[in-house]
């Protein structure tokens, strides 16, 4: 058979978008679990339009919440040409009835047990409407296809060591989505690093870890780290700020040629990070904490966001002086989503807060989807404009690039002023959401009708965390 894998992507600003800085890893991944008889092709939305006149017997979309809508239509219209359409990822998993409405089969949770009997089954003229992967270790999971990827990204070497986060924030769909906390055996992770088949420099030399919380399993990270060394690269992650705690792991991170660290900071307010579930963060230590990894040259990414029953309009737009006052390098600035799956979604449907006359297209980090505790939708959206504006306005980007110049290692500067150059030319191009159609109204098949019931977390607690 031949097989088209899209990852579906809509942009969500008005003018450019993040258009091809790192790719996906979903579609490179799920090409090199197809068995090898079978042709496939791995198309990136964000990079080219779906090649709606392929040849292709079969396609697989795969989307975000966000990107419903889009991954429907062209469900549709692949499928008006007489193909085979099937869909997964996070949104078909916790929206399956939706999504069986417009594929002729979707796949759901994790591809790796089941993606292959799909395949099977649809050459075979047996395609079963819906298939269940079950949770495996991740012992076989392959090199991804990167010979796939278009040309047009910047970084193309994305891995996954790890999957899962042992933590369950309130608006995160990792631990259930994921269950557990699971490595894949470092031979295997060295393997896609010694990939160097990329035609630029940095290109071989980044390697950017998709993971959700590398670190969490210690004796792990540290032999992944130290089989990382001899290959001198660089390589970004996202981790959780207890590493800042651990000295030797972080020396050793150096050591393995660390540029980045993400941290999912969220918010400074007490109350916010209560209603986050993410009491593990302490506004009064960021500052140290970040300095723990500045000490070593890396930069620290941070994500924030807006929204949270604790946050008021002003509490919004003081966060652009305050990430500055922690330290933070490179800002990321989302607008609270309640995602199907998640215990946001949950609770804000039982009271009766979301807005469901707001479809899917809301529901991309930079819209409102509920109605916030302190302020209106409106009032939500502007404050986070102001916040968005404030944090990339000349003034904290020359900053925070002059900043970081004294103590970033210099592949972890490059990052840190590219990405800050990058969004503050974004905030004067113009950085407002995309006009969203109208509200589609709460009859409209896409307006999702009720909550669905959170399956239950099935998590390793924080204190499995291995020291
Ligand atoms: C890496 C990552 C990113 C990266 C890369 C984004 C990308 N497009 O891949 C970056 C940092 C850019 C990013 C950004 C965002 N992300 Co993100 N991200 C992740 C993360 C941590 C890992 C995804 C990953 O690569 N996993 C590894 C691959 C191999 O597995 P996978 O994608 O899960 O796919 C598996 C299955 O889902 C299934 N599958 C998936 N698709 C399909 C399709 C078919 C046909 C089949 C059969 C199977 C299948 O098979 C795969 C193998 O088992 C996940 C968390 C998570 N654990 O999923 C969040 C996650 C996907 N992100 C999420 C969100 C919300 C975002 C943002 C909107 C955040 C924001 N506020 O801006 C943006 C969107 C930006 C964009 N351009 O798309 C949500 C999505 C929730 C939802 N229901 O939509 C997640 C689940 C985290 C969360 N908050 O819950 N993200
Ligand atoms: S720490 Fe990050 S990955 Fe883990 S549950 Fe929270 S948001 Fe999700």
């Amino acid at each position: 058979m031949r097989i088209d894998i899209v990852v579906v992507y809509v942009q969500r600003y008005q003018r450019g978008h993040e258009k091809n800085f790192v790719p996906p890893l979903t579609g490179i991944h799920l090409a090199a679990l197809t068995p090898p008889e079978h042709s496939v092709r791995v198309l990136h939305q964000q990079i080219e339009p779906p090649d709606l006149d392929t040849d292709a017997d079969l396609v697989a979309l795969s989307f975000f919440s966000g990107f419903a809508r889009e991954a429907y239509e062209l469900a549709e219209r692949y499928r008006s040409r007489g193909k085979i359409v099937v869909g997964g990822g996070p949104h078909v998993t916790f929206s399956k009835e939706e999504a069986l409405g417009h594929f002729d089969a979707v796949l759901v949770g994790e591809a790796e047990s089941a993606w292959a009997d799909l395949i099977r089954d649809a050459d075979q003229g047996n395609l079963q409407r819906v298939y269940v992967g079950t949770t495996l270790p991740l012992d076989s999971v392959p090199t991804p296809r990167y010979d796939l990827l278009p040309r047009g990204f910047f970084v193309p070497r994305v891995v996954q060591a790890t999957r899962g986060c042992p933590f369950t924030c309130s608006f995160c769909t990792v631990p259930v989505l994921n269950p557990g906390f699971r490595t894949r055996p470092v031979e295997r992770v060295m393997a896609d690093v010694a990939y160097d088949e990329f035609k630029h420099w940095w290109q071989r030399k980044i390697v950017w870890f998709w993971d959700d919380n590398l670190t969490i399993d210690r004796r792990y990270a540290r032999e992944l780290l130290s089989r990382l060394v001899p290959f001198r690269k660089w390589w970004l992650t996202q981790a959780s700020m207890d590493i800042s705690k651990d000295p030797s792991l972080l020396d050793l991170m150096k050591r393995s040629g660390c540029i980045g660290v993400f941290f999912g900071i969220e918010s400074f307010g007490v109350e916010s990070l209560k209603d986050a579930h993410k009491q593990q963060n302490k506004a009064e230590r960021y500052k140290e904490r970040i300095a723990a990894l500045h000490a070593r040259g890396i930069c620290v990414m941070a994500g924030f966001i807006s929204g949270f029953d604790g946050d008021s309009p002003a509490s919004i737009k003081a966060m652009a002086h305050e990430l500055y006052e922690a330290g933070v390098d490179v800002p990321f600035l989302s607008i609270l989503t309640p995602f199907p799956g998640t215990a946001a979604y949950q609770k804000l449907g039982d009271e009766g807060r979301l807005l469901r006359e707001r479809g899917w297209d809301y529901y991309n980090g930079y819209n409102v989807t509920f109605e916030p505790k302190q302020m209106s939708p409106a009032e939500l959206l502007k404050a986070h404009r102001e916040l968005w504006n404030e944090a990339f306005s000349l003034k904290y980007t020359f900053l925070r690039i002059v900043r970081s110049a004294r103590y970033l290692r210099w592949g972890a500067f490059l990052m840190c002023a590219l990405m800050n150059s990058f969004y503050c030319f974004k905030r004067f191009r113009g950085n407002e959401p995309r006009a969203l159609a109208e509200p589609m109204g709460v009859g409209h098949p896409l307006a999702h009708p009720a909550p669905p019931v959170c399956q239950p977390n099935v998590v390793t607690t924080p204190a499995a965390v291995r020291g």
